[in-house]
């Protein structure tokens, strides 16, 4: 007979446990760095946050918004008295799941920290999401407590109807008698750590899904610390002193990294804002001075447009991540501000960035090389790697890794151990990746494969387009797909034949013509996703539905 021993867990309730993929369906997990040794029992919270007080740097600052500043010290209290309220008064046990509905401020902050410093499950939800999208997420992970802004109740009351799961709401940031902050005065500032292993899972993160029903992806403890220690360590390098501030939202892993993890890792502080549009981040970074700056593409791109001499002079770093960043924003940002953009690929189930070159070693218009502790190769369809200079699917592996919530795409994503992103990219002969398109978003023409986003960046580096997005339409007299591009235009140009010619024109001069775009349509802006990425399915849709009028005429 043979007896085997369960793993430690601090968790009483195993629900997370018992809906991880099976054994043979996990990614390889590997620590080759000395920094991802991690002892067996981690609460990522006491890494993060009390051992800065123990190290005597309570009074340094942890967080701010635009009116209220928090301390290592007064920070780390929040986290404990919000923690002693879902213990004591919502009787939360170690597992349970929790879901957060706010925009970013300090208090989602704490109230994120405070489950995960509980034991138990931060289901993170970005405020735009609806009813019906909320109640898919608390039915699928099981989430009984809900923590949400008290301007934001609406959807998840709604929610509430339609879901059975969740049994309790609990208002946070008002002044009513049921809201968290009355429980939180009450509670005491101190709280011990749930003894989590570092295997236990703290965090489901939804991925907000270009197509389809979405995925939760969980993280552990450990991979909250491995992503700082990893790309926080070896690509981003930011100081003690350093201040971040960027847009995306916490429950977007993106922002939760570039947000909270990565500052708290190294003792430096973060501004977190609950509107980041281009002109609020401009105007939060002209005054309050940050030094770290993580937001999308395009959000460069509009802070471009209206860029004043001085404007952002306190940045030093400035990261992206989310879509690809064109070598003409790169360039152009380099020219404005004098900073080299990092650009870096992430995704919600490696929790953060795998693929990114540090500053100094950045070629324009390619993502980097892997993150030091992570392995990317590409390879064909049959998984077959394929040498330097090959174009094929991207496979990594590191010390994240995908593990979705009872989800049969876990094999879609996970293949040999390695995680699959669903992207397509090119290895240079240095050893660069550079990024093709969506597997899905490739574009088959008379017999060409054709990335979008290659046609796209040309397009950027016209100076009468602020954004664009070019998918595969039906050329239905041939029978044949054509590339068609959807192009918003910067104030001041008129959207007329003369310019769609010049436009198809500059694309022919800058990469194979056989690539341009044969049809271009003005918009007024592009269909986005919650977390800012372009939803070119709906393009293609719509450009298949134009195709069909246009026949029908
Ligand atoms: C695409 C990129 C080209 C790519 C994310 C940083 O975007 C994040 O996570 P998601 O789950 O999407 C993942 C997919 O987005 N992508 C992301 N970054 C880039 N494509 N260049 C890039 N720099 O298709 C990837 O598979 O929403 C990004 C950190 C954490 C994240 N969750």
């Amino acid at each position: 007979m043979t007896f085997t021993t369960a793993p430690y867990t601090a968790h009483v309730d195993p629900f997370a446990r018992e809906h991880l993929p099976p054994s043979a369906e996990m990614p390889d997990f590997i620590f080759m760095l000395p920094e991802l040794r991690y002892p067996e029992r981690l609460n990522c919270v006491v890494e993060l946050l009390d051992n800065w007080l123990a190290k005597g740097h309570g009074a340094r600052p942890c967080f701010r918004s635009l009116d209220r500043s928090y301390s290592y010290a007064e920070f780390a209290a929040l986290v404990n008295r919000i923690a002693n309220v879902l213990v004591a008064e919502y009787g939360l046990i170690p597992g349970n799941r929790v879901l957060l509905r706010s925009p970013n401020t300090p208090l989602m902050a704490a109230a994120l920290f405070a489950v995960m410093k509980a034991g138990g499950i931060a289901v993170t939800s970005m405020p735009l999401l609806r009813a019906k999208e909320l109640a898919f997420m608390c039915d699928k992970a099981k989430v009984a407590l809900a923590l949400c802004d008290h301007r934001f109740l609406e959807e998840l009351e709604k929610a509430k109807l339609a879901t059975p799961a969740l049994e309790k709401i609990v208002p946070m940031g008002g002044n009513s008698s049921e809201d968290l902050n009355a429980a939180i005065e009450k509670a005491s500032a101190e709280f011990t750590a749930c003894p989590t292993s570092a295997e236990d899972i703290c965090l489901i993160a939804f991925t907000s899904g270009t197509t389809g029903v979405p995925k939760g992806a969980m993280h552990n403890h450990r991979d909250m610390l491995a992503t700082c220690d990893t790309y926080g360590k070896y690509v981003l390098e930011a100081r003690p002193t350093d201040v971040f501030i960027g847009s995306p939202p916490l429950a977007f892993t993106f922002g939760l990294g570039g947000g909270a993890l990565f500052s708290l890792r190294i003792g430096a502080s973060s501004i977190l804002l609950e509107q980041a549009a281009p002109d609020k981040l401009m105007e939060a970074i002209r005054t309050l001075k940050p030094t770290v700056c993580f937001t999308a593409p395009i959000a460069y791109r509009a802070m471009l447009a209206k860029l004043q001499p001085g404007d952002l002079a306190s940045l030093r770093i400035c990261v992206s991540a989310g879509e690809a960043l064109p070598g003409a924003t790169w360039g152009a940002w380099k020219a404005a501000t004098g900073i080299e953009i990092l650009d870096g690929i992430g995704s919600t189930e490696m929790l953060h960035i795998f693929i990114g070159a540090p500053a100094g070693k950045i070629k324009a218009g390619s993502t980097g090389i892997p993150v030091p502790g992570y392995e990317a190769k590409i390879v064909d369809d049959e998984g077959r790697e394929l040498p330097r200079g090959s174009t094929g699917l991207l496979a990594v592996r590191g010390p994240t890794g995908c593990r979705y919530l009872a989800d049969p795409r876990q094999t879609t994503y996970v293949r040999n151990g390695w995680n699959f992103t669903g992207d397509t990219y090119r290895l240079d002969e240095d050893g660069y990746f550079w990024h093709q398109a969506r597997s899905d978003d490739m574009i088959v023409s008379a017999g060409y494969n054709i990335a979008g986003p290659e046609v796209e960046g040309a397009l950027l580096s016209h100076p009468a387009v602020l954004e664009c997005a070019v998918v595969g339409a039906p050329d239905l007299a041939h029978d044949t797909t054509i590339v068609k591009a959807y192009v918003v235009l910067r104030a001041g140009h008129q959207s007329d034949g003369g310019l769609v010619a010049a436009l198809q024109e500059h694309v022919r001069s800058e990469i194979a013509p056989y690539k341009f775009p044969r049809v271009v349509t003005f918009v007024e802006a592009l269909p986005r996703t919650e977390s800012g990425k372009v939803q070119r399915f709906v393009l293609r849709e719509r450009a298949r539905r134009e195709a069909e009028e246009g026949a029908g005429k």
